[in-house]
């Protein structure tokens, strides 16, 4: 990216997918545009043929050559890393942890994708106690592990932040936010590496953002 590169980001006005974009850039002190689209307009903009593979976040890119759009939040969030330096640049065995992370967050949203868009109640309902009481806590386990494989240090990977603790942040929190009806804000509290993973997490991101807001 060159410096009058203008950066945007398109996505709804809560975090979601783009919850870890926006923190990575802003630690990073990488100016870009942050563009809220108002759910209602979002199917509009769709039919339009605004977002790429229908969905958000949107990410553009504009230079003196011309725009660059892409889609797809992990990769957003890749390049978003890149100029922030909370990914890797040479280590691969470092992204390949990165990247695993990255997909495991990608594995959990989408496991939660059909009660999101399910409209009668409980239908949604039972769909939730399935999440609750089977499914996340699977993942979890699978988080779980991962942690401690790291050595729990605090991290995803290595020993320093990186996108993928960003990433899983965000994912967590969506689900322990109350939210979501159905699944309760204690789901992930029997496990003990995330929830000192969280701990954190929760204070380096605050410290980071706060610094890069004082620099
Ligand atoms: N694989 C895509 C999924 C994108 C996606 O499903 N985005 C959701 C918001 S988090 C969306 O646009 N939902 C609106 C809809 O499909 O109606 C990514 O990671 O960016």
């Amino acid at each position: 990216m060159g410096n009058s590169a203008r950066l945007r980001l398109y996505y709804f006005p809560f975090p979601g997918r783009a919850g870890p974009i926006r923190d990575a850039l802003r630690i990073g002190q990488i100016p870009f545009e942050d563009i809220h689209i108002p759910p209602e307009q979002f199917q509009k903009k769709r039919a339009a043929g605004e977002f790429p593979f229908g969905g958000l976040p949107v990410f553009d890119i504009e230079t003196s050559a011309g725009t660059v759009r892409s889609a797809q939040s992990n990769a957003i969030l890749r390049y978003a890393g890149r100029l922030s330096r909370l990914y890797t640049e040479d280590d691969y065995v470092q992204a390949l942890k990165i990247d695993e992370a990255l997909d495991l967050g990608e594995d959990i949203n989408e496991l939660l994708g059909p009660s999101l868009h399910e409209q009668d109640m409980d239908r949604k309902l039972a769909m939730r106690k399935v999440l609750a009481e089977e499914t996340l806590p699977y993942w979890a386990n699978c988080f779980e592990r991962l942690l401690m494989t790291n050595g729990n240090t605090g991290y995803i990977a290595g020993k320093h932040l990186s996108i993928a603790d960003l990433k899983l942040y965000w994912v967590i929190d969506f689900l322990t936010n109350e939210s979501l009806d159905g699944i309760p804000k204690t789901l992930l509290d029997n496990f003990e590496a995330v929830m000192t993973w969280r701990k954190n997490i929760t204070s380096v991101r605050e410290a980071r953002l706060a610094a890069a807001e004082n620099k």
